[in-house]
């Protein structure tokens, strides 16, 4: 069996030595610009060069070292007709749980504050905030979303969940579809995006959404920049609608240098780390999938294209 490894970044080889790890009697390849694939079974990849598209066309499948679908799925009809597989999980649902804990607890336990005050040598203990006014909301209850539910919930937080298609979850408001979404977010305080950006989650969290927010609502996106209309999130944190935001991604990364957000001591910025691939885990799932799809057996995680995740 031949393997295509790539990625956009060029840095293949800790994977090469991981896959033949894995997969003992596999051949792994690499690519670059200008060349021609040879016969390859399967690739393991993230962020294909558009040139590359086309040869993939020879390919069983195509497994990603991440878990959004959406870098290569923009493609659209250049992509040839082969499975796509996403990684489902693989260590990142309990960093991403993590992360939006520490965001929410910040904000909750009013640890900014505190750490102001004692920067001026103030011992002053500031009313606490009650838990049944920080409802946390995720949007999106798949494998990351629901581990960040589960432990948002673990804490005592109320917590209310919105996804596509109906779900119902033991001491969790479940909202589904667009229909319900005015209601999902107008009893909201902590928004976390957990959706994949799709055709549908493009642009979904305009000012007109961000505003049926409750004031002084705190939002923590930790999906994909593309989801969040950035002018409307700052202009709603300087009108005080919007109380903070811990943001992960952006519409473009790197964030550029010259960027409002930069300049907003409401707006915490992290670098697209909120969970991050941890390669031993991925590459030891990848191997299991392709030993499924070779079997013959069925293969989680299989990206349905019209849905876009
Ligand atoms: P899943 O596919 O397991 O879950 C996606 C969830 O989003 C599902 O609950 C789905 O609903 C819901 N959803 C999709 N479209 C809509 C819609 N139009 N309206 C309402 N709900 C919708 O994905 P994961 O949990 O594995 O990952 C989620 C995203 O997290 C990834 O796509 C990726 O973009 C991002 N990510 C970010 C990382 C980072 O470091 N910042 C790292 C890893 C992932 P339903 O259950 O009904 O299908
Ligand atoms: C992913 C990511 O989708 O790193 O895995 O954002």
């Amino acid at each position: 069996m031949r393997i295509l490894l790539y990625r956009g970044d060029g840095e293949i080889g800790a994977w090469a030595e991981d896959l033949a790890r894995a997969l003992p009697g596999a051949e792994t390849v690499g690519w670059q610009e200008g060349e021609t694939l040879p016969a390859c079974d399967h690739a393991v990849l993230w962020n294909p060069a558009p040139s590359l598209l086309p040869q993939l066309a020879q390919l069983k499948a195509v497994f990603l070292m991440g878990a959004g679908a959406d870098a290569i799925l923009k493609f659209g009809d250049a992509l040839p007709d082969v499975p796509i597989v996403r990684l489902g999980d693989t260590g990142m649902a309990v960093q991403m749980a993590e992360y939006v804990a520490y965001a929410t607890l910040r904000y909750f336990r009013r640890f900014d504050e505190y750490e102001e005050q004692a920067r001026h040598g103030l011992w002053t203990p500031l009313p606490a905030h009650e838990k049944e006014d920080f409802t946390v909301g995720v949007m999106g209850l798949g494998k990351l979303g629901l581990r960040v539910v589960e432990t948002m919930r673990s804490f005592g937080f109320p917590v209310r969940g919105w996804s596509r298609t109906p779900k119902e979850l033991p001491g969790v408001d479940c909202f589904a579809g667009m229909e319900a979404l005015d209601a999902f977010l107008s009893g909201t305080r902590v928004l976390v995006s957990l959706l994949p950006l799709t055709n549908e989650t493009n642009n979904l969290l305009d000012r007109r959404r961000l505003s049926t927010l409750p004031r002084g609502s705190y939002v923590i996106n930790v999906a994909r920049g593309a989801q969040l209309a950035e002018p409307d999130l700052l202009t709603l944190i300087r009108a005080g609608h919007i109380a903070g935001a811990t943001l992960d991604v952006f519409r473009n990364e790197p964030l550029p240098a010259p960027h409002p957000f930069w300049e907003e001591p409401r707006i915490t910025i992290t670098p697209h780390i909120s969970a991050i691939t941890i390669r031993g885990e991925a590459v030891r799932q990848i191997a299991e999938k392709i030993a499924a799809f070779e079997a013959g057996n069925p293969v989680d995680d299989i990206v349905d294209r019209n849905l876009g995740y």
